[in-house]
């Protein structure tokens, strides 16, 4: 899970790494006099030729203050008198200081040339990890106008430097909509109605299961629908999962209306003061006019407060181009991502992120009760920068 994701972005926290130290170690090493040549054009003072620079007390509280982030003193300092002995001595400190910045604070400065390389690596490597080109780029884009320009200076904790960059571009790249987390949520309506829709095999039915797990663990109640009245044995897979977990299931028959299935457990729910409702649903392999104006009916009838779209963590373009005509035509609340524990590369939840600009409420991590995580871009930004 994420495993790759992990791998690529810390091969290029690395090299953005090495070219820091590389540059710092450059910048420490020039003379003050021809670093900034700009500053001492006329010959100055012998001080600054071979011996190393002599601080007078009257200049070290001048190089206590903190250089980083201050830009050298210009050519122009406001003299008022014009003296060419006063310029001079002005020069002389001008590179005093300069020097002693060199040395003590080894400040840099990112330029887009040295880093082009690493952020052309780094989109190759998003796109190994599983990540959608559009959502590479953009992830590219927003980690060169992080670094470009950014002054770095010697002192300042490289590693975690690079590490709030990174995930700074990803969350600014990614763009991710504010959202209630789940548990907050179902607590504003009862029952709570939650639709769990997307393709067959995806994990509908296992995923339904596991939210009664987590709901008893909060001491909320459930109820199921077994409103996948198409496939064969759908009915009998929840009931064996009601059984198990002890929870109610409203069932009809199969080749029965779905939306009346969902109608009837939102009745029992009431009468039976049941804090959520769950409704399992049909899945078909394509897009299906017939699946769509299904699951239309499902929503006309038992206006769920939460549509969830089950996608296989794994999913390529086609799957998302998938989930986002599902979207289209029913809009879609949030995405759990299954069997990610079975995808060793984890960048497709970013182009999920990304292109869907909905919120993944939950990861499947396996095929128990229990697997089932809740996605806190926070904490999986920690796993893998
Ligand atoms: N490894 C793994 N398998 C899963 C996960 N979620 C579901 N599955 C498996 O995927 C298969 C299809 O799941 P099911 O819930 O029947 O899919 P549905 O057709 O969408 O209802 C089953 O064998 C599940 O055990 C998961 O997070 N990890
Ligand atoms: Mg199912």
């Amino acid at each position: 899970m994420f495993d790759l994701l992990k791998k690529k972005l810390s091969e290029f926290s690395n090299q953005l790494k090495q070219t820091i130290q590389q540059k710092t170690g450059e910048e420490n090493a020039k003379p003050a006099d021809s670093s900034k040549a700009t500053l001492s054009n006329t010959p100055i003072e012998p001080i600054f030729e071979d011996k190393p620079v002599p601080i007078t007390p009257t200049e070290k509280p001048v190089l206590k203050t903190p250089m980083i982030g201050k830009k050298p003193p210009k050519e122009k300092p406001s003299v008022s008198k014009p003296i060419a002995k006063d310029k001079r001595e002005l020069k002389t400190k001008i590179g005093i200081l300069e020097k002693t910045k060199a040395i003590f604070s080894g400040e840099i400065e990112l330029g887009e040339k040295e880093i082009a390389n690493l952020l052309d690596e780094l989109e190759f490597a998003l796109l190994e990890a599983d990540v959608e080109q559009e959502t590479a780029i953009k992830i590219v884009d927003a980690m060169r106008q992080r670094l470009v320009g950014k002054k770095i200076s010697s002192r300042q904790n490289i590693d975690e430097f690079i590490k709030t960059e990174i995930k700074h571009a990803l969350v600014t790249s990614l763009e991710i909509p504010d959202y209630q987390p789940f548990l907050f949520r179902i607590q504003t309506k009862k029952p709570f109605v939650i639709l769990l829709l997307g393709p067959n095999g995806a994990g509908k039915t296992t995923t339904l299961a596991k939210i009664v797990r987590l709901l008893q663990k909060n001491n909320k109640t459930a109820i199921l629908a077994a409103a996948d009245t198409f496939r064969a044995a759908s009915i009998e897979q929840l009931e064996q999962h009601a059984k198990r977990l002890n929870v109610r299931l409203v069932k009809h028959t199969y080749g029965a209306d779905p939306a009346a299935v969902g109608f009837d457990t939102i009745a029992a729910a009431k009468s039976h003061d049941i804090d959520v409702v769950l409704i399992d649903s049909a899945g078909r392999q394509e897009t299906n006019q017939n699946l769509m104006k299904e699951l239309e009916k499902i929503i006309r009838v038992c206006k769920p407060d939460l549509k969830l779209f089950i996608l296989e963590g794994y999913a390529g373009q086609a799957s998302l181009a998938q989930v986002k005509e599902f979207d289209k035509h029913l809009s879609i609340d949030g995405v759990v991502l299954t069997k990610m524990d079975t995808d060793p590369k984890g960048g497709s939840a970013l182009s999920v992120l990304h292109e869907l600009k909905k919120p993944i409420f939950f990861i499947g991590t396996g095929q128990g009760y229990d697997d089932l995580e809740e996605f806190e871009l926070e904490n999986v930004l920690d796993k893998i920068v």
